[in-house]
């Protein structure tokens, strides 16, 4: 098999990169080691900023999300007692959108459907080889058939934090910056309509909890917890009385509704982040090159502005033989990058509690400064509402 652009993973990524580049005139195969069933049931991220639904929009893949998704002005901000609407809208003219990763992901594979791309799902022991030759390619085990060579011009890793892109750039080439948080979020997804008409982000001293949704029946929550907390000491009633506890139900008359919750784990946070983002004739793209904890609901946004980068760069190195926009592609994505790494570590650091009295007056009154001073509601507002893909 030959291609121009060898992609690894079909998340989201690995999608919109791959219908990028054919909106460029360049043709690409998409090798992915699960199936597509399981890549479109994942639940994972919830919030597309403005930018990345502009680009939706743009390359013809907005149309279900204005149609099922919701438009949030803001966030809510809580501490106990408080609640606080941080209005984007109002702050810095931009909102943000309610969507699920498993629709985005849903829309890209039905529009590269539409196109005829190629995808090589449930494959094994994907391995990449001669990236700094001209002429590289990438190797697997197709189920049941056997393994296959597929040859590029460029090999791009859009495989997330565990695929082999990241590791085949040799350790003496990269360098890598990781910070592991002392805490965990047990996410719930349950069949229940949101109490809330945006998202509530919650300061409480028995910790953090958050208040999302999907759609009109279903919400998403999330609690701070310990990171090796075990999913089977946590029962649905357990869940539900800690979320109202952290919550705040009660106040004000606030209530949180409870119901059936379909699905819960528990998730691990930190941060990460390799440079330089290409080696040769490899590229990295999304969680591949970088992880944020997801207090600032920013991995699936920088994973799109990653690949907003790469597309336009590679088409002009591929068919003008110029090199230019490639070259600079890691500098320039490592500059949004390092921005929404800094926004993620600080949502994360200023909502979780860490038990140590001292640090918790210092949340508590970066949290009433965000509040009530216009100056630093601005700055929470441009970051979570998203800064241009070419920042
Ligand atoms: P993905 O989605 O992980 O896709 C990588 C794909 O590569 C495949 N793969 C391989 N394929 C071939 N060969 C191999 N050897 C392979 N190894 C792996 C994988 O199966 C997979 O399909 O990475 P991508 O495309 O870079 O997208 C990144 C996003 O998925 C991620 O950043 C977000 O989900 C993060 N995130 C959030 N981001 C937001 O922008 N807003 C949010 O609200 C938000 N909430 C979240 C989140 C992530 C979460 N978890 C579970 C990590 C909430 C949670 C709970
Ligand atoms: C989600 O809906 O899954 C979600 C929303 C906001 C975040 C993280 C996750 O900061």
């Amino acid at each position: 098999m030959r291609t121009q652009v060898a992609i690894i993973g079909a998340g989201p990524a690995g999608l919109l990169l791959s219908h990028l580049l054919d909106q460029e005139g360049i043709a690409s195969v998409v090798v992915e080691t699960r199936s597509r069933a399981y890549v479109e049931a994942r639940i994972r991220a919830g919030i597309l900023e403005s930018s990345t639904v502009g680009l939706l929009d743009e390359v013809g893949v907005g149309e279900r999300l204005h149609r099922e998704g919701f438009e949030h002005r803001g966030i809510y901000l809580q501490t106990p007692g408080e609640r606080h609407h941080v209005d984007f809208v109002d702050l810095v003219g931009r909102s943000v959108w309610v969507y699920g990763q498993t629709e985005v992901t849903k829309d890209l594979g039905r529009v590269r459907d539409g196109a005829g791309q190629q995808f090589r799902y449930e494959v094994s022991d994907t391995r990449l080889h001669d990236l700094t030759t001209d002429h590289p390619f990438v190797t697997y085990t197709l189920p049941g058939r056997g393994s296959e060579r597929l040859d590029a011009d460029v090999v791009v890793g859009c495989d997330g934090s565990f695929g082999p892109s990241r590791a085949a750039v040799p350790s003496a080439a990269r360098q890598v910056w990781e910070r592991t948080y002392p805490y965990a979020w047990l996410g719930a997804l349950a069949d229940v309509p949101p109490s809330t008409d945006e998202l509530i982000y919650a300061w409480h001293p028995s910790g953090f909890a958050l208040h999302s949704m999907r759609s009109a029946t279903v919400s998403r929550l999330y609690l701070q917890v310990p990171p090796d907390t075990e999913i089977d000491d946590w029962s649905d009633d357990r869940i539900w009385a800690a979320l109202a506890e952290r919550l705040g139900a009660g106040m004000d008359g606030w209530q949180l509704q409870s119901g059936p919750i379909a699905e819960k784990s528990v998730l691990p946070m930190r941060s990460y982040v390799q440079a330089p983002m290409r080696h040769g004739r490899l590229c990295l793209a999304g969680d591949a090159a970088h992880i944020v904890p997801p207090t600032g609901a920013k991995g699936l946004n920088l994973a799109v502005a990653d690949v907003a980068l790469l597309a336009p760069a590679l088409a002009r190195w591929l068919s003008k033989n110029d090199s230019g926009l490639v070259d600079a592609y890691s500098d320039a994505a490592l500059r949004r990058v390092w921005r929404c790494t800094h926004f993620s570590w600080w949502m994360t650091t200023m909502l979780h509690t860490s038990g140590d009295p001292f640090d918790a007056q210092l949340q508590l009154s970066q949290l009433r400064w965000v509040a009530t001073s216009h100056a630093a509601a601005t700055g929470l507002a441009e970051n979570y509402a998203g800064l241009p893909i070419g920042y």
